[in-house]
């Protein structure tokens, strides 16, 4: 990555505080000595806001004037974190700020710690969009994220007494939100609904509802690159905001529908979609923000212009489809293209195919988006049209290409018969020019199993980017103390822009003498958290013991019941005697998880965890010995404190179902040692890092299909195993259920009849690695060096790398000049 000098003029302390006190008085109308944490939080971002606008511009119009061809992300979600310290850190003014801060009598920490985190997102997938757009500003590509400004973010995890998860509203943005600069003046309508008629021989869409998008702006500052990118979140709004006949009529709720109706589609992430109603919901939201950032980058790149040449559109920006939410961007292009410009068919087909691409993050079949025709048809009834065409021209393709009959009801677009359903990963699969998997082990299987078909097809298509995260957030803002001892280990802070300058480290793990600082900042650090968890979540945790964690979304194939099963064990064989108290290592685990509102297997894990954790804590005699907590509500300032305290990372699914995790790639940085499976990007870290570094444990993703093959029977391991069996007896006798043999008879039956994740068949060898990842622990100097070397051979794992893989595999563009 070429380091560029950031344009931006230094700003002494005096100036600096002298401009929030300008954005207290003029902007806020409030005096400084009244002045709140919140209020000079706000004032703070304003002026440092303003500090990035002359960049931003500039990178604006570089973009247009086209020395390069833009990228156009379009993600239904960007978990981005807090922006403040963020957008400081990117501009070189960390320090100026606290000491500015700290003259106006504030403490720095506490400033940051009022903002507010948009929930944006669920979590890996959202993740990554934030680290891209990050990476993207960051090497100088100009680039848009285009999302949603959901005004209810991810839900806000609450546990209730009976340890089980209850969801509550995260009204993120009912609070200053100085960042987001909402634009009215950009605003594009976005239709729905009606028919399709015939006029003078062309295909004519007269909807019969319509809405405004209205786009808010962030600035997405790169770090020390001089260059500011957007990312432009859409909001709705009603063209009628207020029926005044029938408030008239004393109709008050009447009055307000339309606005509720128009408000709804951005209102909250992800709807519940079990319902008709909530798809519908779903599909707007889709059609929504991608109709209005296509209407949007036409209007960007050809100014003015009432009859642009949209054949030079591929050269100006190429769309990512960040996995298949935003794929009915196809059809959309395809009707502006011919509807609105009147190119024929094969010319906007060209267009299209070489605008967009498609990144596929799952391996899951139920989690590859299908939507009904009908539905489409209802509400895009042109759409359903141009995908029936698009369809229709592939089924010949493939009939020509010599395809049976069998194999074209295999990759239909719209599959056949009474209800016809479109698979958007084959239309996004067909209507671009690549598509690729996040890690070598998900982009083959992609290719071997889930599009086998189309990889055959078109061979060319398919290829993979490993995922990447960004080491500004994830090590210099998450962990300052280790940041520092990198940068004195290498003599310079180069890394932070280079990241595979880390293996300069690699010499050191023998230096005894950076061993010791190297555990002196994880001890450091899980000090630190230790305060963090007791101020905010108020519980106590022991810095003396082993700091596991298993942070990441609640479901069946990640495996959280493995983890519980093994804590489980752990306690009884405590309590038990059956270790002796000298060779108990002391461990602290923690969990981290939010589990979909609808899941229930996933909800009833999170209330077994709970209350394993409850009785644990509770009993005297694993005091000192064993711990388990489980704070609510896991983000991404939870996950800047608890990553970098941790000492053992799991990332235990089962193989060939995680696509590739980059929670793994945090704690590698951050000098965790990973017990993983051969599964996702875990196999790359593990290549990386050294199979000495990694602890392995499981069944390969070959093992896995050949136990399925021949009939996987769970109940034959639970009697195999007698710690397995004790540990599924206790959650089934009622130990940590009050003595109440119900509560989870769901999770024991599916454990012991179907198991689908195989849980029971990789307990054992999970177990069994406990004692080699104990032994190691013991010897600190040893434990530490493995712990360096995670750090130094991981560099790789930048997303400022995933994007130079993008551009070099499928955007072909670069930075601006
Ligand atoms: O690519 C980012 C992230 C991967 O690291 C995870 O392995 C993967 O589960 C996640 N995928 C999703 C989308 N859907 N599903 N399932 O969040 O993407």
């Amino acid at each position: 990555m070429t380091e560029q000098t950031a344009p931006h003029t230094p700003v002494s302390v005096e100036q600096f505080t002298d401009e929030i006190k300008e954005q207290l008085t003029y902007t806020q109308g409030v005096t400084t000595d009244l002045a709140t944490d919140a209020d000079i939080y706000v004032a703070a971002s304003l002026a440092v806001r303003k500090h990035l606008m002359d960049s931003w511009m500039t990178t604006q119009r570089d973009m247009v004037q086209g020395s390069t061809k833009a990228v156009g992300y379009l993600s239904a979600e960007f978990l981005m974190g807090k922006q403040l310290r963020n957008a400081l850190l990117n501009l070189g003014m960390l320090e100026t700020f606290d000491d500015a801060v700290r003259a106006l009598g504030h403490e720095p920490n506490a400033v940051i710690d009022a903002e507010v985190e948009p929930g944006l997102g669920n979590g890996g997938l959202g993740r990554l969009a934030a680290c891209f757009i990050d990476s993207l500003a960051s090497i100088g590509v100009p680039a848009f994220g285009y999302g949603i400004q959901y005004k209810y973010g991810i839900f806000r995890q609450e546990f209730d007494e009976e340890g089980r998860q209850v969801e509550r509203p995260d009204y993120w943005i009912n609070n200053d939100e100085p960042w987001g600069h909402i634009d009215y003046n950009r605003s594009q309508t976005v239709n729905f609904g009606g028919s399709v008629e015939e006029v003078d021989g062309k295909r004519v869409w007269k909807p019969d509802w319509a809405v405004r998008a209205v786009p808010v702006d962030y600035m997405v500052p790169g770090y020390k690159s001089g260059r500011v990118n957007t990312l432009r979140l859409w909001t709705a709004r009603s063209f009628d905001e207020f029926d005044l006949a029938a408030f008239n009529r004393s109709d008050y709720m009447g009055a307000v529908v339309p606005q509720v109706e128009a408000e709804n589609i951005t209102k909250i992430l992800y709807p519940e979609d079990s319902t008709p109603q909530g798809k519908r919901l779903r599909l707007e939201q889709q059609y929504f923000f991608v109709a209005a950032s296509i209407a949007d980058a036409i209007r960007v790149f050809y100014p003015g212009e009432s009859k642009p040449d949209l054949t030079t559109f591929p050269d100006k920006i190429c769309f990512q489809l960040n996995d298949t939410h935003p794929v009915i961007g196809i059809p959309e292009l395809m009707r502006v293209l011919m509807d609105e410009y009147d190119y024929d068919w094969d010319t906007a087909w060209s267009i299209t195919t070489r605008t967009f691409n498609y990144t596929c993050h799952t391996l899951l079949p139920e989690a590859l988006e299908v939507w009904s025709a009908g539905l489409i048809g209802d509400l895009l009834p042109r759409h359903m049209e141009i995908i029936r065409g698009i369809n229709d021209r592939f089924v010949d393709e493939l009939k020509e290409s010599g395809s049976d009959d069998a194999q074209i009801d295999r990759m239909r677009i719209v599959t056949a018969g009474d209800n016809p359903q479109v698979r958007m990963a084959y239309l996004a699969t067909v209507g671009g020019s690549h598509v690729n998997g996040v890690a070598e082990l998900h982009s083959q299987l992609l290719k071997d199993m889930t599009l086998r078909d189309f990889s055959e097809h078109y061979p060319d298509k398919f290829t993979n980017v490993t995922n990447g995260v960004t080491p500004r957030r994830f090590m210099r803002l998450a962990n300052p103390r280790l940041s520092a001892l990198i940068t004195e280990g290498l003599g310079t802070d180069r890394w932070l822009s280079d990241l595979e300058l880390l293996q300069g480290l690699a010499p050191l793990a023998q230096d005894d003498e950076f061993v010791r600082k190297f555990a002196q900042v994880k001890r450091d650090n899980k000090v630190a958290f230790a305060n963090f968890a007791k101020e905010h979540y108020g519980f106590e945790v022991n810095p003396d013991t082993m700091f596991n964690t298993m942070v990441k979304r609640l479901h069946e194939y990640k495996r959280q019941s493995l983890k519980i099963l093994a804590v489980i064990s752990r306690y009884a064989a405590i309590k038990n005697g059956t270790v002796s108290a000298d060779d108990v290592l002391p461990r602290t685990i923690f969990f981290g998880a939010k589990a979909a509102p609808g899941y229930y297997m996933a909800k009833l894990t999170i209330q077994l965890i709970n209350n394993v954790a409850r009785v644990i804590n509770n009993d005297p005699d694993v005091q000192g010995k064993l711990a388990v907590h489980f704070p609510e509500n896991y983000n991404i300032r939870l996950a800047q404190h608890l990553i970098p305290a941790t000492e053992l990372d799991e990332q235990i699914s089962q193989a060939g179902k995680e696509a590739s995790g980059t929670g793994n790639m945090k704690f590698a940085l951050n000098g965790a040692l990973t017990v993983g499976t051969l599964d996702g990007a875990n196999v790359e870290i593990r290549e990386r890092v050294g199979a000495e570094n990694f602890f392995l444990f499981g069944m390969t993703v070959d093992e896995v299909e050949a136990l399925y093959a021949k009939g996987y029977s769970p109940a034959a391991y639970y009697e195999a195993d007698p710690r397995l069996k004790q540990a599924i007896d206790m959650v089934s006798n009622g130990t940590f259920s009050n003595g109440d043999r119900n509560t989870y008879a769901p999770l024991v039956a599916d454990w012991l009849t179907k198991d689908y994740f195989m849980t029971l068949a990789d307990f054992s060898t999970y177990a069994d690695i406990q004692s080699e990842i104990e032994d190691l622990y013991q010897d600190q100097m040893e434990w530490n060096r493995r712990a360096i070397l995670n750090v130094a051979n991981s560099g790789y794992f930048s997303s400022d790398r995933s994007i130079e893989d993008y551009l070099e595999r499928i955007w072909h563009t670069g930075p601006l000049a």
